[in-house]
Parts: C-alpha cells; structure tokens; sequence
C-alpha cells in the first residue's frame, strides 16, 4: 500500500507514491509529473532513514521535555515584547514549511505578537519576482500554467538551470521538443549549463545584462510593429514610459556581452512567434537590480499582450515546494496574509477582524539581510529560525553566524539535530519531517498538493504548526490556536482567502472552507482560483486584463538597466549555483550515497585561460578569498564560464567540508525595491591553494572535515572524504587513522616511491574499517570501487592496488544516480560505438530511470566527438 504525497524538494511539486518500507515511485496521476521524477525524486527512499535526526527538545546541549521547552519559548517571546516592544522578536522561516505551519506563524507573530519582523528564505528566491509582479499587475501572480510549455512555439530560459533544477519540467520540455522539432529554445545564462543541451540558442550573457537585452528587445518590438494596441489601449498603462527608457538605454545592450548576431537571432524568436513563454528563475531574481530585470521581462508580455492565454506568458519559477504558498499566506515581513498588503489599512482591518487578532503592525519589518543585521545590533531580543539553515545560505554567512549567536534567545526547528545553524542556536526543537508531517504545498503553476503522512513521528518531533500552535496558547491566545489538526489551520485559511477575494484580489481558494477533514484527507490536486459557489474554467490569468491595480489595468515599467561591474585587476566575478543531485544544504540528499556521488566535493568552475593566469591546475585546489570571507574548493577548469568570472555550488556547509561555505563571501547587497541580495554577484580573488599533499579515504565511522581541505560525503556502507593538508605529515599511520576515525585495527601499508603516494588499509580482522590514499598530487584512485570495499572482508592487497577487481571496471564519477553508471562506463560505450543519447541508455542503463542525466549524456558525446575531430 503507497501513500499519495508530494515532493518534498524543488517548485515543480511533483507527485509520489510512498511506501512505509521506502519505496517511491512518481505518481501517474499528479498533473505536475505524471509518473515521472528525477534523481533527487527517486532518491528519497535513501533519507528517510533516523540517521542525524533531532528526536527530543534540546537546551544549550542538554534534553528537555516539551512542556519546559514551549513554555520557554513563551516566556522569552512575552519578555521580549514586554520590555522592548513588539519589534524586538523575529521569525525567520522557509518556502520549505507546510502552508498550514507557515499560516499559523504568520497569523501568531502578525496578529498577535504584533511583529511584523517575519522574513524568510523566499527574500532570497522570489523576493524580486514578488515585486516585479506587484509592480505590474497589482497582485503577486504567476498567470500561466506548465501545459504552456507545450504549446509554446518559444521558449526562453532566463537565469534558470532548468535542467538540474526542474528536471521533471524539463522532461516535459524535452519531449515536447521531440515531439515537435519546430519549438525553440533559447537559454540566457553567463554559464554554458547542461539546459544548454537542449538550446537551439544560448545567450551568454554577461552578469546582469538581462536588463539591457530585454530593454532592446522591447525596442524591437516596437520596431516591427508587434505592439498589440488593442490589448494596450484596453488594459496596459505605461507603454510609454517604458519605451522611452528602453530607447535611451540602447547602447546599453552592446555591453551584455553579446554578439549582434546573437542578439538579432534572439529578438527574431521571440518576435516570431506568438506563443512565446518567458521563464525566469534566480539568474534573474537574485540580483541588486532583481527587480528590474522581471519587470524588462513583464514589459515584452504586455506590450505584445502575450500574457494568460495558451502557450504564452512570463513565467516565474518557483524554488521551494511550497514558496508558492508562503506567498499565499503572505510569510514575507512585507505580506499580509492571502495576498493582502499590510499597508492597506483596509485589507488589515479586515484581517484583524478576521483574526480577532488584538494587534496588527502598519508597517513591514525587517527584510532578511536587515533582519540579520537588526540581530547583530542589539535589537531583536528572541527569534525563531524555523526550517531553514541561514549560516550556510545567507549573504555574508560569517556575519550571520554571528548575529545568531548574540541574540539573548535564539530557538532553532529543524529535523536534523546538527547544521551550521542549529550549532548557533540556544533551544532546538525536533520537527516531524517529510513522510511523517501532513499538510499542503502549493507548486509553480499555482497547484495545492497534499503532502500526506506514511511514517510515524519519530521520537518527540512533532510537527511544526503544532509547535507554533502551543505556543500561542501559552501566551494567552488559546483561543486562536487552539487548533485540532492541519485540515482545521487549512479551513480557516481557506476562509480568510474568501475575505480577499471578497476585496477583489487574485488569490481565493473559499472554495475548500467547506472541505471534511475526511475530504481533505482525499484532496486531489488543485489549481487556483477556487472561489466559493462555482467552477473557474480558464486558470490562467490576465487574458483579458483584468489586473489588480484600481483601475483594474497592468503597469509597464520604464527601466533603466545598470552599469555592468567590470572586472578589476586580479578579481573574477563570483557566481554562485546549484549541482543536479543535492539539495541546498544536504541535510537530506547528502544522505542519499547514490546523490553524493555525482559531484562529491564543492568546486569552482573556472575558465581556462584564468586557470592559467593564476597558476590553478585541473583538480588541484584553489583558494577565494574577499573582505567577507575564504573558502578552498577543488579547481574545475572549464570555458563553461566565462573568461573573469568563476562559480560554486551553494550546498557545502561546515559539516560536510572544511572551507566549502561559499556564502562566507557572498555580498549582503540588495535589490532596492525587493530587499533580495545579488547572491550571484560577488568579487573574489582567487589563487592556488599551496597543498602539501591530496589524500582520499573511505571509512565505516563517521569522518569530520577537519583539515584544510575536506569534503564528506555518504558512500553505500560508510563516508568517503577527500582531504588535503598544507604540511606533510610526520607520521602517514597517525594522520591516516586521524583522517578516518578508526583507532583500532591493524594498518597494513604500501609506499609508492614511483608516484609518491601513500596508501593504507586498516582491517578488523578480515573486514575492511578504512582505506587511506595520500600523494603530493591529486589521488588517482578508483574511487567508486574502493568505497565498495568498505565493511567488506577484504585482502589489503587488492585495497593496496587501488584499482578495482578484474570483476569490476572502474566507473569514474557517477552521472547516472540511479542506475550507478559513471563517467568511465559511459566513456567506454561511446568509445564502443554508442553514438546517440539512446544508444548510450540501452548498453549503459543510464538515464533510463529518471532521465535527470541525459543533458550529460548528450555532453560527453559532443566532447568524445570534438575530441575524435581534433584528433583527425
Ligand atoms: N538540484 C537542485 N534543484 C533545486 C534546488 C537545489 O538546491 N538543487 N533548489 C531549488 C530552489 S529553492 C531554487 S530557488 C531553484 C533555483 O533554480 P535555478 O534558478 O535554475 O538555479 P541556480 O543554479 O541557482 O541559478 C540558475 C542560473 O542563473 C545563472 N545566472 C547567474 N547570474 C545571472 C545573470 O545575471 N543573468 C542570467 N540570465 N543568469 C544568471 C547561473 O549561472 C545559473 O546557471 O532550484 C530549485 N531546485
Ligand atoms: N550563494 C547562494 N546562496 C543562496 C542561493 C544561491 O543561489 N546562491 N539560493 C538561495 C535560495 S533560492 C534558497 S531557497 C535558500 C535555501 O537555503 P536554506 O533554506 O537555508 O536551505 P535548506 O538546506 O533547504 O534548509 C532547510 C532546513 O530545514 C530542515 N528541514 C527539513 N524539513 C523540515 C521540516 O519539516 N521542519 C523543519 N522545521 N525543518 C525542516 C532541513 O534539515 C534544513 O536544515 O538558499 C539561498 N542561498
Ligand atoms: S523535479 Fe525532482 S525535485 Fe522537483 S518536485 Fe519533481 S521529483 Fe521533486
Ligand atoms: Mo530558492
């Protein structure tokens, strides 16, 4: 018997059929996914397990009951307002929280602590796109619906990996491009990624040149009298204002690094074709000039009226599983509650009616980055950090640490007992996680899924709206959160979305006020608006106007795009992404052997000839540095970015490597309109790291990243590390036993005076505890097959070669997760005559489950064959 639930990871909020004994498997009848999932999907089986898990309330180190905990809680939080005011607490929360826990937080700090000082993850996501929206239509709303990629004629990326990120949307890109050769994609992104695969045009633009591009695109559609005056005349104001800047900006677009031809080529697209669909993602959001870009975007819909009708519109993608419906209660310190402003003295009259609520603030607080500072200050006395790990994904996450740490009372939820922030917080409370938590998450095209319960809560976790519940109760709110169950939190949200309807706003779901808890047990995916009393036929929104400002007309914006940062001197240009198989700070898909194996360290892709230039080998180590921070990262030379600038994935934290936090030099720079910072758009300066030697070891314990260079990652039977120091030592068998954590055992060893390199196997008996390799030089081992070895009764001998058994080729890195195909696997096929991406998946496997690696499977064709082409 599966559960029916939903995926607890990216915005494209696909369907899952979960069984207690960890099988997953898509569901067929989600419309997000239809069956399919990708190899972060497929893996969720291999992070359920208790592993890491915070099962009790823990102060300052020590258990504590819950009664004691939620009583503190309530006590500081009552302090706090007491003596320094309503201002002095703060929440910072996730896209990652259930609707139903982030309605109850918001209602408890909003309504009845009277703080408005909530912020959470989504400032560092959507914040922009929020704004941009607002700013266009009136209303924070996304108007189109995935289908709209298959109807499309056109479809342009902007600043999205889609690939890796919203692999099951890209699936169905993929085979709507099969399907129907015509449809065009173009990706805009400084970085060549594997979405490029399937681009019948990528534009590398330079670093916030989206402005510039969109500005001359709008130039263009006015040039070829692709304006649609009729849609304008009727609905649009601004046009205007918004030509006249982009025609004085012209210039600017020479500088976004592009070509003219390229550029011509993108503006003959989307000129062309009518059903264009325009979607953008953090490239475009995460920027000090986030704002603008989305509104140069919203600019090119409304102008050409391109916007709510099928297989066209702007298209904001969604990170988190439930960003969406953090919006919809309005989680952001800006936000009321069902996309109400907090402004509005009307739309907080009604509220607070709604509420019974004794207070309600008029202005918003503080946004993430100020929220932080604020903390640092002196001036928040308690804060709540609630499903999100800020010390690794905050700008300036040295900074943030910090502030954590000096704030009087600091409470911490989170599933997993150790991260970088639970380590800074006073009061951890353990939360019920995916599998054991129920509620609803609301996807990219404005879809609420259940996520339904299949696990029991292990030890004390309870859930998180549960939590924030008690504790209102115990500061004198009973009344208002006396809540019963999640269906209970659901109904009345329901109902307080038919007060915003009644005020003419976008976001009604009044429809389900009525819902049974049997019904909403049974609730089958929906997508809004779902008003009380009827049926909405067209989901999609703004084909006929309609829009939320007072005259009921959309905005066009004049923008004006900013200078583009040059590089200076020695410094490249700091861009910060994501790897296809993990998922933000890896507390959960670090758990998965089978995600770790993919890209097994943190690593800065730099180009070629900057590798040169500063003296960085392939595989070697390179350390970046700014007045924020440093971090020491495994070199991947690669003209997959461009010439001064370089990038890092942003999963690494403190407890999986030993200076992989790349956020430690990440800005605190904002957009001004949306407070989000531009976490693409650092500087660094970057030299070789002076490794004295490189080493890589597989152990059965548990290893810490605690030499200048670590990395750790889960393999099938224990953890793998790659480690480096910057002084040999004096004693190999001292330091190998230190690196592995194995203090008992028998060391066999073997010295190779050719290479230098060092290799050491300890035994317990005949089964393998660890295996240490150490040279002066980047290890050449194979590494998938010796971490097999681990646990295993195992000749040192055959650990000592290094090399795999005769039974057993190495694999190289893994490409394909689920299927365990590696890159030397792969090389080998091709090399055998496997010629095509299906070739490659009938003698290989790969990429016949999830389908997540065909983008690297198509690559490393095109590489093997420019490679045989140099050769000719
Ligand atoms: N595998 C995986 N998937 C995820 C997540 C994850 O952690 N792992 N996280 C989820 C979340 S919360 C989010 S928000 C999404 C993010 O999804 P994406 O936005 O697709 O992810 P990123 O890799 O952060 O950034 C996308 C691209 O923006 C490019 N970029 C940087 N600067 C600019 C610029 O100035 N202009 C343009 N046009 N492009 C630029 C980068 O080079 C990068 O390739 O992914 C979701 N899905
Ligand atoms: N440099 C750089 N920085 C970035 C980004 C970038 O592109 N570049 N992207 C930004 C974006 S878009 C985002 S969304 C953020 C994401 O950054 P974070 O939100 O900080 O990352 P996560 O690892 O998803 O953190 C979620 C935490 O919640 C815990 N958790 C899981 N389930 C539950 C639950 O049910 N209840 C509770 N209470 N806790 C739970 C997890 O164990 C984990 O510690 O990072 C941002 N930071
Ligand atoms: S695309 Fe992958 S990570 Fe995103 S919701 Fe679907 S299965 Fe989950
Ligand atoms: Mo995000």
């Amino acid at each position: 018997m599966s559960t029916c639930t939903t995926c607890p990871y990216c915005g494209v909020g696909c369907g899952v059929l979960a069984g207690a004994d960890g099988s997953i498997k898509g569901d067929p009848n989600h419309p997000a996914n239809a069956g399919r999932l990708c190899s972060k999907g497929t893996a969720l089986g291999a992070t359920i397990g208790l592993e890491g898990r915070l099962l009790a309330p823990s102060l300052k180190g020590a258990d504590v009951s819950w009664d004691h905990a939620l009583d503190l809680v309530a006590q500081k939080f009552s302090e706090a307002i007491r003596d320094h005011g309503p201002e002095s607490v703060a929440f910072y929360l996730s896209g990652q929280l259930l609707t139903e826990d982030y309605y109850v937080a918001n209602k408890l700090i909003k309504g009845f602590m009277g703080s408005a000082n909530i912020d959470t993850n989504s400032r560092l996501c959507m914040a922009s796109a929020v704004a941009g929206h607002k700013r266009a239509f009136g209303t924070d709303t996304v108007p189109g619906q995935y289908e709209d990629f298959e109807l499309a004629d056109t479809i342009v990326l902007v600043g999205s990996n889609t690939a890796w990120c919203h692999p099951v949307l890209f699936r169905r890109i993929e085979a709507a491009k099969a399907a129907r050769p015509d449809l065009k994609i173009v990706v805009i992104d400084p970085r060549r990624t594997a979405t490029c695969q399937i681009a019948d045009l990528h534009l590398p633009i330079q670093s916030d040149g989206d402005a510039a591009l969109f500005n001359h695109l709008l130039c263009e559609i006015k040039a070829r009298d692709l304006i649609n005056h009729d849609y304008v005349n009727a609905h649009v104001n601004g046009l205007e204002a918004a030509l006249g800047a982009a025609a004085q900006s012209t210039a600017s677009v020479v500088t976004c690094g592009l070509n003219p031809d390229q550029i011509n080529a993108f503006v003959d697209l989307w000129c062309k074709s009518e059903k264009v669909v325009t979607l953008f993602s953090m490239g475009v959001n995460q920027s000090a000039y986030g704002t603008d870009k989305v509104n140069a975007i919203l600019n090119c819909h409304l102008a050409t009226g391109r916007i709510g009708r099928p297989g066209m519109g702007p298209f904001s993608m969604t990170g988190q599983p439930n960003a969406m419906g953090g919006r919809e209660v309005g989680g952001l310190s800006n936000m009321l509650a069902s996309h109400l402003d907090l402004e509005n003295a009307d739309h907080r009259a009604a509220v607070q009616e709604f509420w019974a609520a004794p207070v309600m603030p008029e202005k918003p607080g503080l946004k993430a980055v100020d929220l932080f500072r604020a903390c640092r200050d002196g001036k928040i006395k308690a804060l709540w950090v609630m499903s999100t790990n800020p010390v690794v994904s905050m700008p300036e996450a040295d900074f943030v640490a910090e502030a954590i740490r000096s704030v009087p009372f600091t409470v911490g939820s989170d599933i997993i007992a150790r991260t970088d922030t639970m380590d800074c917080v006073d009061l951890r409370l353990p939360a019920a996680g995916w599998g054991e938590k129920s509620g609803t998450v609301t996807n990219s095209e404005r879809c609420i899924s259940r996520q339904r319960p299949f696990l029991p809560m292990p030890g004390e976790a309870r859930a998180d709206w549960a939590v924030l519940a008690a504790v209102g109760c115990r500061m004198g709110w009973k009344e208002a959160f006396d809540y019963a169950s999640p269906a209970e939190v659901f109904r009345e949200h329901a109902s307080l979305s038919g007060v915003s309807g009644a005020l003419g706003r976008d976001f009604d779901i009044s429809g389900l006020e009525t819902l049974s808890d049997v019904d909403y047990d049974h609730l089958t995916p929906q997508v809004w608006p779902i008003p009380a009393g009827y049926e909405v036929e067209n989901k999609r929104f703004f084909a006929e106007g309609k829009f939320y400002h007072p005259d009921g007309k959309a905005k066009m914006l004049p923008i004006t795009p900013p200078e583009l940062a040059q590089p200076e001197g020695e410094t490249l240009r700091f861009n910060t992404a994501r790897v296809r198989d993990h998922w933000h700070t890896m507390t959960r898909t670090g758990r998965a052997p089978q995600l770790g194996a993919h890209m097994g360290e943190p690593y800065l892709e730099v180009h070629p000839e900057d590798a040169l230039r500063l003296g960085l080998q392939a595989a070697g180590l390179v350390e970046i540095e700014n007045s924020h921070g440093r971090a020491v990262l495994r070199v991947l030379i690669t003209d997959r970015v461009q010439k001064g600038a370089c990038c890092a994935p942003m999963h690494w934290t403190a407890q999986t490597a030993a200076a992989g936090r790349v956020n430690a030099l990440v800005t605190g720079r904002v957009d001004a309109v949306s407070g989000q910072p531009a976490l693409k758009m650092a500087k660094v300066k970057a030299r070789a790291y002076p490794a004295a030697w490189f080493g890589f070891a597989v152990s059965v314990a548990e290893m810490q990243p605690n030499r200048p260079y670590a990395a750790l990652a889960r393999s099938k039977q224990g953890w793998r590390v790659e480690v480096a120091g910057h002084k040999l030592p004096r004693d190999w068998d001292k330091e190998a036993r230190s690196v592995l954590g194995v203090q008992n055992g028998i060391i066999s060893r073997f010295d190779d005076s050719a290479s230098g390199m060092v290799r050491i196997a300890i035994h317990d008996g005949a089964q393998l505890l660890g295996a240490f390799f150490a040279a002066p030089e980047p290890v050449q081992v194979a590494r998938a097959a010796i971490a097999d070895l681990i646990g295993k009764d195992i000749p040192a001998a055959r650990v000592l070669a290094g090399v795999p058994g005769q039974d057993q080729p190495a694999k190289g890195a893994i490409v394909c997760a689920c299927m365990d195909v590696g890159r030397l696997d792969l090389q080998r096929a091709i090399a055998a005559g496997a010629d095509s991406v299906p070739a490659l998946m009938e003698c290989t496997s790969a990429g016949t489950n999830c389908g997540s690696c065909k983008p690297e499977l198509a690559d490393l064709i095109a590489q093997l064959d420019t490679q045989r082409m140099a050769a000719e």
